[in-house]
């Protein structure tokens, strides 16, 4: 099959599942909105507690089909079910920045929880998000940054409601886990 230009069509396009992770309140529900928008194909799962949304995105010259997770419900005990990881590529761990509990929570529960569930080629970002409200910030960017660096995450402040690195936090995700895993795609399109 031709596309318009008359270029192949491509047939090794890629399909990941990420997942959104974080304590109640961080923003997880409202960075998704802003990456993907308000679309008509969302599914709630309703017994897992998570929402999905899709979107396709260009990254260079590949057409790369995301399925994103948005948790909620595992705040309580700073964790999500096992079944909430399976086939995930990439994982989104996101705190407030004015809120120090939030941040604890990552050190001292989510990232266990990530650990514990996945092995070392999922590919992590850690947002530091709400980063407008920056004259009520509780966790310095230092510690945010030096705690992601120990752990192999990448690090973004963030901000769902004026849109600051939402997007480059999620395609820089998505060039690492394509860079990890230059033939796969993981999950059946
Ligand atoms: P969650 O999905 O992680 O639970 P939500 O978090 O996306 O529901 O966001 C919780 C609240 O934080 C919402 O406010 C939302 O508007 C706000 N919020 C999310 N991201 C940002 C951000 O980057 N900056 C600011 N200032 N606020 C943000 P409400 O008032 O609706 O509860
Ligand atoms: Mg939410």
């Amino acid at each position: 099959m031709m596309t318009a230009e008359g270029a192949p069509k491509k047939t090794d396009d890629f399909f990941f599942k990420l997942l959104l992770v974080g304590d109640g309140g961080v923003g997880k529900s409202s960075i998704l909105l802003k990456f993907v928008g308000d679309v008509f194909d969302t599914r709630c799962v309703a017994t897992l507690a998570v929402e999905v949304k899709i979107k396709t995105v260009e990254l260079n010259g590949k057409e790369v089909k995301l399925q994103i997770w948005d948790t909620a419900g595992g705040e309580k005990f700073s964790g999500v079910s096992t079944s909430c990881f399976i086939r995930t590529a990439g994982i989104i761990m996101v705190y407030d920045m004015t809120n120090k509990k939030s941040f604890e929570h990552i050190t001292s529960n989510w990232l266990q929880n990530v650990q514990d569930n996945t092995n070392e080629d999922v590919q992590k970002v850690l947002l530091a998000n709400k980063c407008d409200l920056y004259d009520q910030r509780m966790v310095s960017k230092e510690k945010g940054e030096s705690f992601a660096q120990e752990n192999g995450m990448r690090f973004f402040e963030s901000s769902a409601k004026t849109n600051i690195n939402v997007e480059t936090a999620i395609l820089t995700l998505v060039e690492d886990i394509i860079e990890k895993n230059p033939t796969a795609s993981l999950l059946p399109k």
